[in-house]
C-alpha cells in the first residue's frame, strides 16, 4: 500500500534521516509528492531561503560552497539545490557544481541536491519548489537555491526564495544587463564576485552609480564584494543577507514574500499538470481538419470554459513582481 511507504518516509523525516529527504524529493520529482507535501505542510516556514543566480561561470557554485561553510560555522544545517534550467535530461552539466561542493559531501548536516528542470516549461520546476518545501519541513535552517541566470529562471528564483543574490562578473558588461533585464526588481543583494579581477572595482562603481539614478521603495539592494575561492567578503555577504531577512520581518514584507512563493509554487504545479494534459490530448487526436484557432477552441473546451479572448490578456507579462525602483524624475514604470 502506498500509505505504508508514506508513513515510513514520514518516520525518516522525524528521525532526520537524510535518506528520507532524498527519497521525498525523488517522489516529488516524479510527480508523487502530493500526499507527502500535504502531511508535511504544517511543518514549513522556518527555513531561511536564499536564491543565487548569475551568468555562467561567475562563481555561483563556489559562492554556494563558501556560504555553506559560513552557515555551518554558525551551527546551521544547510540544504543546497542546484538547478540546471538548460538541460531537460541529464545531470551531467552539474558535474562542476558537484565538484565545487565536494568538501561538504561528508558533512551530515549539509544536504546537496541537483535538479534538472525537465518538463516544466523550461523554468524552475514545481519540483524545485517542492524540494525547497521538503528541506524546510525536514528542519534544515538554510536552503540555498543556485541557478544559472538565463531568461525566466532568475525571475522565478526571486519568487521562490526570500532573499535573492545576483552575482555579477567583472569585465563582462554585466552592469548594463542589470538595468535591461529587470534585475533591479529581483536583486536583494548584488555580489561582485572575483573581487581579485582587475575590473572588479569598476563594476562596483557602475552598480553604485546605477543605483543612484533610481529611487527605491523599501529595501535598497546591498552590494557585496567577494572572492569566493578564498572566502574573502563572505562574512560581509552573510551580514547583507541577514539584514535583508531582518528587513523582511520588520517591514512585514515577509508576508508578501510568503504569498508570492506560495502563488509561484501553485502556478508551477498547475502549469505542469496542464501541460501534461495538453500534450496528451494533442498526441491523441488533434483535429487537422480544423483551422488552428478552431482546433485550439476545441482542445481548450476540455478544460472548462476558456473564452477565446482570454489569451490576449494572458499574454501580458506575469505581474508577480512589483516594480520597486524607478528612475528618478520619471513617472510610471517604463524605466
Ligand atoms: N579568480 C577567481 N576565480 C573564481 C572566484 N570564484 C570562483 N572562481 C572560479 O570561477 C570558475 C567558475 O566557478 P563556478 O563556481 O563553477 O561558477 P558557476 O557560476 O557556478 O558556473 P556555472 O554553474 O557553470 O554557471 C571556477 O574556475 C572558479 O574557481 C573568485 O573569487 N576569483
Ligand atoms: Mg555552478
Amino acid at each position: 500500500m502506498a500509505n505504508l511507504g508514506l508513513d515510513a518516509l514520514l518516520r525518516e523525516f522525524d528521525d532526520r534521516r537524510p535518506r528520507g529527504l532524498a527519497r521525498a524529493i525523488s517522489w516529488a520529482e516524479s510527480g508523487r509528492g502530493a500526499e507527502l507535501i500535504a502531511r508535511l505542510y504544517p511543518r514549513i516556514g522556518r527555513a531561511m531561503t536564499i536564491g543565487l543566480t548569475g551568468p555562467p561561470g561567475v562563481g555561483k557554485s563556489t559562492l554556494s560552497s563558501a556560504l555553506v561553510k559560513k552557515a555551518r560555522s554558525l551551527g546551521k544545517t544547510v540544504g543546497v539545490i542546484s538547478v540546471d534550467p538548460s538541460s531537460p535530461f541529464s545531470h551531467g552539466a552539474l558535474l562542476g557544481d558537484r565538484i565545487r561542493l565536494t568538501e561538504h559531501f561528508v558533512d551530515p548536516d549539509v544536504f546537496i541536491r541537483s535538479m534538472a528542470s525537465r518538463g516544466h516549461l523550461g523554468g524552475l520546476s514545481g519540483a524545485t519548489a517542492d524540494a525547497v518545501m521538503l528541506m524546510d519541513a525536514f528542519g534544515l535552517d538554510v536552503v540555498l537555491i543556485e541557478t544559472v541566470g538565463v531568461g525566466q529562471s532568475e525571475i522565478e528564483i526571486a519568487e521562490l526564495a526570500r532573499t535573492t543574490l545576483v552575482a555579477l562578473q567583472p569585465g563582462s558588461g554585466d552592469s548594463i544587463q542589470v538595468l535591461k533585464a529587470g534585475i533591479m526588481e529581483i536583486a536583494d543583494v548584488f555580489v561582485v564576485n572575483k573581487a581579485d579581477h582587475p575590473m572588479a572595482n569598476q563594476l562596483r562603481r557602475e552598480i553604485r552609480s546605477m543605483m543612484e539614478m533610481l529611487s527605491f521603495t523599501g529595501w535598497v539592494p546591498e552590494l557585496a564584494m567577494t572572492q569566493a575561492v578564498t572566502g574573502d567578503g563572505i562574512d560581509d555577504l552573510w551580514k547583507a543577507i541577514e539584514s535583508h531577512v531582518v528587513y523582511l520581518h520588520e517591514s512585514g514584507e515577509i508576508e508578501r514574500k510568503r504569498r508570492e512563493a506560495f502563488a509561484h509554487h501553485v502556478r508551477q504545479l498547475a502549469l505542469g499538470r496542464l501541460q501534461m494534459q495538453l500534450d496528451r490530448r494533442l498526441a491523441g487526436n488533434v483535429r487537422i481538419d480544423l483551422d488552428p484557432y478552431a482546433a485550439t477552441d476545441e482542445l481548450l473546451a476540455h478544460f472548462g470554459s476558456f473564452d477565446a479572448s482570454e489569451h490576449l490578456e494572458a499574454h501580458a507579462p506575469t505581474p508577480a513582481l512589483r516594480p520597486r525602483a524607478v528612475v528618478r524624475g520619471l513617472t510610471g514604470h517604463d524605466a
